[in-house]
Parts: structure tokens; sequence; C-alpha cells
């Protein structure tokens, strides 16, 4: 997969250099080009955002910019396939980020992410690509943050690990599907007692039978506990 992310803070996404996704790239199964807005902004300061028209607090992101920008993106890029690149601007407006959409967006061949900042961009610019190509506002959630950057981080981590190669066991995606739909059940690790809190017996039993339907129950009084909602009816 390729990604683009288009930020006037390049520097967030340094940490796609670490972990699981960092091992991912240099592999070469995602690759990840960050842009700074800012070289596509001309002026003495090179400004990317104005007041908003009509009036009101904040800063708008000027549409100029953007549109250097992802038109550069688009046109450098060999996107042979058959749709056009998607464009993902998160967006406390958009439609709430799910692992059904991770795993969606995990078959696309090129995402590119703009991250807005201040009130956010001029809606000319979402209109623009939508009308050449394919656009999507999505939120991580329903809480204010100061820009998209956090939220493409997060979305890039949930398709990343996804891509086939990228997680070295694939059993650890399985054991997901296993309880879909539920919250996880709690783990242990060795000791099997510490500051004399003892790991359930059943984990211990060696019955694989009496393990599962353990966890199942777990992952269901969890559900039922603190997200009713993820449960159907
Ligand atoms: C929020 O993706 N989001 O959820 C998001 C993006 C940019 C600003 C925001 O306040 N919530």
């Amino acid at each position: 997969m390729r990604t683009d992310i288009v930020t006037i803070f390049p520097s967030y996404f340094d940490t796609l250099e670490l972990s699981l996704l960092g091992k991912a790239k240099s592999r070469g199964l995602l690759e990840i080009h960050v842009h700074d807005l800012r070289d596509a902004a001309h002026d003495r300061h090179r400004t990317v955002d104005d007041t908003p028209t009509g009036g009101g607090a904040g800063m708008v992101m000027k549409p100029e910019p953007w549109g250097e920008m992802l038109d550069g993106i688009l046109d450098s890029a060999d996107d042979t396939d058959e749709q056009p690149p998607l464009i993902i601007f998160p967006s406390p407006a958009g439609e709430v980020f799910t692992q059904a959409m991770a795993r969606e967006l995990a078959e696309e061949p090129h995402l590119i992410f703009g991250c807005g900042r201040y009130e956010g961009i001029d809606q000319r610019v979402f209109d623009e690509y939508a009308d050449r190509g394919r656009v999507r506002l999505i939120s991580m959630g329903d809480y204010v943050l100061t820009g998209g950057e956090v939220a493409v981080l997060a979305m890039i981590e949930a398709i990343g690990r996804l891509l086939p190669g990228v997680v070295g066991n694939p059993e650890s995606l399985v054991e997901e599907s296993h309880e879909q739909g539920l919250l996880e059940y709690p783990s242990y690790t060795k000791p099997a007692k510490w500051r004399g809190r003892e790991v359930p017996a059943e984990l211990l039993s060696g019955n694989h039978a009496a393990i599962a339907q353990w966890r199942h129950e777990q992952a269901l009084e969890r559900t039922k506990r603190v997200r009713p909602d993820l449960l159907p009816g």
C-alpha cells in the first residue's frame, strides 16, 4: 500500500519508523510519503490559513496550498488502478472510524491523508477532489483535537497492521474475529501468583474448551458492563 500524508507538522509522523509499522515500511509492505503543506505556500511567511469568510473565531486553511499539494501527489503517483486514490480527511464531521472501516481501507492500493488544523479546511477543497475522484471525511470520535495528525496516526496503525505480512503471526488477527463484536477477555502471564493476586484457575486447567468458555463469558460480561451498545438487541 502507498500512503501520502499532507500536514503542517511532518515530524508527528516520525513515530511511523517505530515498531511493527516501521518494520513494515523497511520491508516495503507499506510506503509512506509525508508532505509539508507549507511547501505549497509561496508567500514570505508560507501562510496556510486565513480568517473565516462570514466572520467567526479562529482560522480556516486556505484552498490554494491544498490544491497544489494534492494535484502534485495525484500527478506523481503511478495509480494504474481502475479507481483513483482515496483522499481521507480526518474530521469530527466525518463518519466514525471502525474496525470494519479499517478492513475496507486496507484493501486500497493508495490512500492520501489530509491533516486539517485550526477550524478546518475551506470546503471547496473537499468539493473539488470529490468531483474529481474519491474523498471521505472520517472521525476518530466525538471529542475535540487540535488537528488531524493524531487521528491519521491511529488510522494508519489500524490499517497498516491488517496489510498482508505486517503482523508476523496472522493468528493474532484471527483471534479478534473469534470474539467479533465483543470486548477482549482479560489476559494473564506468569507468575501464577503476583502480590497475592492469582491467575484464574480456569486458565491453569489445561482444558482448552473450559478456557475458551471462560474467556467468552468474561468478554460477554465486560461488554455488557462497559459497552452494552455493542451487543445486539
Ligand atoms: C477531530 O478525526 N477526528 O475525530 C478529528 C479530526 C480533527 C479534529 C478533531 O477535533 N475530532
